[in-house]
């Protein structure tokens, strides 16, 4: 299938530029690390290790110094299960948010990474 040795190879060659260029996480204090740790200890992305919008948004996730939990859902299942059912479908990434037992399922990359930077805007 042509389209999806294409797709591997760009997915590769997206991970290989991503290695050689990435970003750093800023210096900064304990206590304001742990604030910002606290702010996103609910959090959860559901990704897919190669898929391009996915790095960019690790890619911010290492930017910006945050400790998000992560998964990939072509190696977990039930996560993929979790995505489609409570998400509503199945587009990588997506963030899980969870605040005081509600739960709300954040799509597109750059309304995430809209929602990290406020977090981090937030915290200082
Ligand atoms: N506009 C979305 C695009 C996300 C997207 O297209 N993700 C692909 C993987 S790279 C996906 O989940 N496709 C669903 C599918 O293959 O059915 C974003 O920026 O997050």
């Amino acid at each position: 299938m042509p389209i999806r040795i294409a797709r591997k190879a760009i997915g590769a060659i997206i991970l290989g530029i991503d290695k050689v260029t990435s970003p750093r996480a800023p210096s900064r204090s304990s206590q304001q690390q742990a604030l910002i740790d606290q702010k996103t200890d609910g959090l959860k992305i559901y990704e897919m290790h190669a898929c391009p919008f996915c790095v960019k948004v690790r890619r911010e996730i290492k930017r910006l110094g945050l400790n998000i939990a992560r998964t990939d859902v072509k190696k977990h299942a039930d996560d993929m299960t979790t995505l489609i059912s409570e998400g509503g479908k199945f587009q990588v990434p997506c963030l899980r948010i969870e605040n005081q037992q509600q739960v709300t399922w954040l799509y597109e990359s750059d309304e995430i990474i809209k929602y990290f930077r406020n977090i981090c805007l937030e915290a200082n």
